[in-house]
Order: C-alpha cells, then sequence, then structure tokens
C-alpha cells in the first residue's frame, strides 16, 4: 500500500504498511481500485457529456459516494468497498457501448475484471503509479480536493439539493487526471479550477443545510448530560440526525452530537426536539476514551472513526459512506426513511452517559448570525476594539504538535477575535478567552464546510470597508488540516484570492518540492513555527 493523503501520514512521508488512521494495507489496495474505476466511470461520462448526452443523477451519486469512501477515516470494511467496486464496474460497463468515440476514454474506462483480479489489479493503479513527482503531486491534490468536494455534495444530495455543473465538473477533473498529455502547467489549472468548484459545492451544501434547517444563530450549547439512556451522533450528516431525532421521539431515548455533529445545536429546526441534549466530548481523535464512558450506542455517519476499542464495538454503528468491519450498517439510500429502531432498542438497555464536562459552550456564527450583527463588529473594527480577525478553521487530530493551536489561541492578543469552522475549534473552545464588548472572542461558524461562511464573512467585511482586495482586511489565516475536506476547503480560500495562508501543523506530504513552491510563490502559502515566532510574525510583538 501507499497513502499519504492525510496529516498524520507515517513519518510525514506516506503509509506504506499499515495506515496511522488504522487502514489495512487489503483495504488501501481496494480504496485505490474504487478510486481507479471511479475515474474510469468518469471518463465515461465525461465522453457521454461531450457527445451530448445527459448522464442520470444516480450515476453522479456513484461518484461522490465512492470518492467519499475513500476519505480518510470514512470506511475500513474491504467487502463493502469491493461491492462499491463491483457495482461501479457494472454501471460503467452499462454506458460504455453509448460512447461513440472511444478512442478518448482513459485505460480505466476500457478496463473490466471479476472480484478474482482485483487484488492484482489494484498493486497497478495506486498513487505511485504516476511516476513524475510533480505530476503525481498535482493529480494527488486534485484528487482529494475532490473527495472533499464529493463528500459536501453527496450531504447536500442526502436533502435531496444537486448541482449537475459540479458533479459535471467531478468528473471531467477525475477524467483529465488520468491524460498524460496534460502539462504541469495545466495541472495547475485545474487545481484552482477545483477551488472555484469548492466554493460552488460549499455554496449547495450551505444552502441545503439552511433551506431545510433554517440559519445557524447564537446557542448556548449544554456540555453535560441527563439522566437518561443516550444516542450519539458522530459525522457531518444533518439528515441521517434529523431522521434520528424523529425516530427518538418519545422513547425515553436522548440525543448528543460529537465532534463535528455539534454545529446542529446552531440549526433553528433541530431545537424542537426536547430530547436533543447536547454536545459530549470533543473532537473526533478523542473517540477511544469518549465513546468508552458515553455507554450507549453511537451513529457515525461520515468521517472521522477511529477503530474501535472491543469494549463498545457492538455500540459503534455506521451508515452512508462510513463503514466499519464488524459494526452494524444501516442503510439507506437518498431520500430514503432510514430505520434506526434496532440502535434506538439498543439505547434503552444502556446506562445513561457518565458526565466528562459540565457547562455550555457558544456557537452559531455563520453568515446571516455575523451579518445580523455586522454593526456591532463594524463598529468594533473601527474603534479599534477589534484589531485583527484569526481565521483557526480546519480539522483536529492527535499529533502533539496541535498543541500550538491551543496555546497560540491563549497568547493571541486580547483586541483579536477567532473565526472558525471544523472540528479545529475543539483546541480551544473551552478555553476562557472572554469576549470583545459582547462579541466572544471565537466565532464558531459550524463544521469544516462552514468555511464557506467564513469567506461570505470576509468578502462582506471588504465590502463595508470599501476595499479592492480581500487580502487588504485585518484577517489572518493560520489553519489546521487533517482530511481531504480541508484540502477543498483550502483549493476554495485560494480561489477566492486569499493570500498567505499558514497551514499546519505540518504541509502535506503530497506536496512536491516544485508544487510546494508554486503554492509559496503564487499564494504565499507558509507552514507553522513556534506560537512565539508566529505572534511576532503576524502582530510584529
Ligand atoms: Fe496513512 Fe492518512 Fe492514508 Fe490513513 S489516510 S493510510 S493515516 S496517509
Ligand atoms: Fe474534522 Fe474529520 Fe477534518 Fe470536518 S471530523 S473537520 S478531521
Amino acid at each position: 500500500m501507499f497513502c499519504y493523503q492525510c496529516q498524520e501520514t507515517a513519518g510525514g512521508q506516506g503509509c506504506c504498511v499499515s495506515g496511522v488512521c488504522g487502514k489495512k494495507p487489503e483495504v488501501a489496495m481496494m480504496q485505490d481500485l474504487l478510486v481507479y474505476v471511479t475515474k474510469g466511470l468518469a471518463s465515461v461520462t465525461t465522453q457521454l457529456r461531450a457527445e451530448g448526452k445527459t448522464i442520470a443523477e444516480s450515476v453522479n451519486h456513484t461518484v461522490t459516494f465512492n470518492l467519499f469512501m475513500t476519505i480518510t477515516n470514512a470506511n475500513f470494511d474491504r467487502e463493502m468497498i469491493v461491492a462499491r467496486i463491483t457495482e461501479t464496474l457494472k454501471e460503467k460497463d452499462s454506458l460504455l457501448p453509448e460512447v461513440q468515440d472511444k478512442e478518448k476514454l482513459s485505460q480505466a474506462a476500457l478496463w473490466s475484471g471479476g472480484e478474482a483480479e482485483y487484488e492484482t489489479k489494484a498493486a497497478t493503479v495506486g498513487v505511485l503509479a504516476t511516476e513524475n513527482e510533480d505530476v503525481r503531486s498535482l493529480r494527488e491534490l486534485i484528487v482529494y480536493g475532490l473527495k472533499g468536494l464529493a463528500a459536501y455534495s453527496k450531504h447536500a444530495n442526502a436533502l435531496l439539493q444537486e448541482d449537475g455543473d459540479v458533479d459535471g465538473f467531478i468528473q471531467e477533473a477525475l477524467a483529465k487526471v488520468q491524460d498524460d498529455s496534460l502539462s504541469v502547467e495545466e495541472l495547475v489549472a485545474l487545481t484552482m479550477e477545483t477551488g472555484k468548484y469548492g466554493v460552488q459545492g460549499m455554496a449547495l451544501l450551505d444552502q441545503a443545510n439552511t433551506g431545510a434547517y433554517g440559519n445557524p444563530e447564537i446557542t448556548q450549547v449544554n456540555i453535560g448530560v441527563g439522566t437518561r439512556p443516550g444516542i450519539l451522533v458522530s459525522g457531518h450528516d444533518l439528515r441521517d440526525l434529523e431522521m434520528l431525532l424523529e425516530q427518538t421521539k418519545g422513547t425515553g431515548v436522548d440525543v448528543y452530537t460529537h465532534s463535528e455533529m455539534l454545529p446542529a445545536h446552531y440549526y433553528p429546526f433541530f431545537k424542537k426536539y426536547d430530547n436533543f441534549v447536547g454536545n459530549y466530548g470533543n473532537a473526533w481523535w478523542k473517540q477511544k476514551e469518549e465513546f468508552e464512558t458515553f455507554r450507549g450506542p453511537i451513529l457515525m455517519t461520515t468521517n472521522c472513526i477511529v477503530p474501535p476499542k472491543d469494549s463498545y464495538k457492538d455500540r459503534l454503528w455506521t451508515t452512508g459512506a462510513a463503514g466499519f468491519p464488524g459494526c452494524r450498517h444501516i442503510s439507506g439510500s437518498y431520500g430514503e426513511e432510514k430505520d434506526f429502531s434496532e440502535l434506538i432498542e439498543q439505547a434503552k438497555t444502556c446506562q445513561p452517559p457518565q458526565e466528562i464536562e459540565k457547562g455550555t459552550i457558544v456557537g452559531g456564527f455563520a453568515h446571516e448570525q455575523v451579518f445580523a450583527l455586522a454593526d456591532k463588529v463594524v463598529e468594533a473594527v473601527k474603534s479599534g476594539a477589534i484589531k485583527k480577525f484569526v481565521v483557526m478553521g480546519g480539522c483536529d487530530g492527535r499529533a502533539k504538535k496541535r498543541e500550538y493551536y491551543t496555546e497560540f489561541a491563549q497568547q493571541l492578543p486580547k483586541d483579536t477575535v477567532i473565526l472558525t469552522a471544523g472540528c479545529a475549534k475543539y483546541k480551544y473552545n473551552k478555553l476562557d478567552l472572554g469576549d470583545i464588548g459582547g462579541i466572544p472572542r471565537v466565532l464558531d461558524a459550524g463544521q469544516c464546510n462552514d468555511s464557506y461562511s467564513l469567506a461570505l464573512i470576509a468578502l462582506k467585511l471588504k465590502e463595508v470597508f470599501e476595499l479592492d482586495d480581500i487580502n487588504e482586511l485585518p484577517i489572518i489565516y493560520n489553519i489546521a488540516w487533517y482530511e481531504q475536506k480541508a484540502v477543498i476547503v483550502l483549493l476554495a480560500l485560494l480561489y477566492l484570492g486569499i493570500k498567505n495562508i499558514h497551514l499546519g501543523p505540518t504541509l502535506p506530504a503530497f506536496l512536491s518540492p516544485n508544487v510546494a513552491s508554486v503554492l509559496v510563490e503564487n499564494f504565499g502559502i507558509a507552514g507553522i513555527g513556534t506560537v512565539e515566532e508566529d505572534l511576532k510574525l503576524f502582530f510584529g510583538e
């Protein structure tokens, strides 16, 4: 196996023996093959579109679902992945006869085989199949961005929102990364275009979420526990949460959020459920301790799954693109009502969660809420009460080096406000950082996809202050990354023209030295230093 798609990759180089995330080589190989056959399908659909044909929504969904399954920590179930490969080949083979000019198709589009051949084929189609290091780097940067974009599209699709342009682009880009005739310059341009569609995909998801559940609003979220048994929901899929809340009504079972599901509390729609008690615990990587003490069933709607301990494995359930061998999976396609009854029955037999924290945390500062506070914010900037905003969104992770973000938040000058989204916030959202004239110093917009809100807020401030360039705003970007959703967020910010983003705790292993220098020269991308060095760099103090 070879995988270097996430920040925790072995030795900062690549996982070759087994994944630091727990991904076994036999799973990694099948994921490589799933990506390959999905590229083949994308080559076919892209050619069909060029020939004037329309592609069915179900085919678009196959592509996004497949990519989502290969995101870090989403799916560890080899059998599920093998089944997807078989289905995808079948779908591709049924479309193939419709293509008029087969010369335009990639090798992946023309390959087909039975399960017995998967292993041998997988060994030839991984990341290292591209020999030129810079081409490989750009191809993977694009594919990882597409994985993030596919995940966000899939969440929007779950709420029956579609954007055919985004799907068309994902497939076209997948077709292009197989094309050996593309130059490095063309691949750089395709990277930027991926960012453009990243913005469009996040906008689609924002519309889907706010259309279904209202605009996030300032909310105090309970981090303590109640006295009844509970179900813990993690991941990013709000539609799954809605179905679970409906089905737990009046059952005596409470529902709590974990990690990336926390922002669900900010939506007006979910406030009507009396049994929606609060948020339990912290970011994804604390699962081993927190799922144990939770005592009830846990539903993983997406990434990030930490391979479970035996002590709670029978309480861990997956749905959607998530999967783990030996854990029960709840099926249900787009628009279908999923049946959570077994999980709810299990909850009834469990002890209430053990209290690990008490109190509340505040969030809900997505675009509309911040726009509603715009006068106050603008006044605070004009009066000098707020000197700078610091975007500290992105992912959390286990690396010790990430303590940097806690210290950085603590040591920031008191006239700065942190804007955040994603699970990176758990590094500082329980510190008492105070407020500036009633504006909390940590404004949490929501999930990682709600980084879109942060971009809208920046654009709004640019308009209010009548600036020509978004980079003239008093905003610093110090972003943490872990998996591929963060890659699409980064590409989206670059597309919006944001420069001098600091990315940590380490730069991606998949950036070759040459590709990294393109990013440094054109966008001023940089890593992080020590807290002291960086505070000096940003504030000259
Ligand atoms: Fe390694 Fe990350 Fe790939 Fe897992 S996802 S195998 S930790 S690079
Ligand atoms: Fe977190 Fe996975 Fe990235 Fe969605 S839950 S931000 S790491």
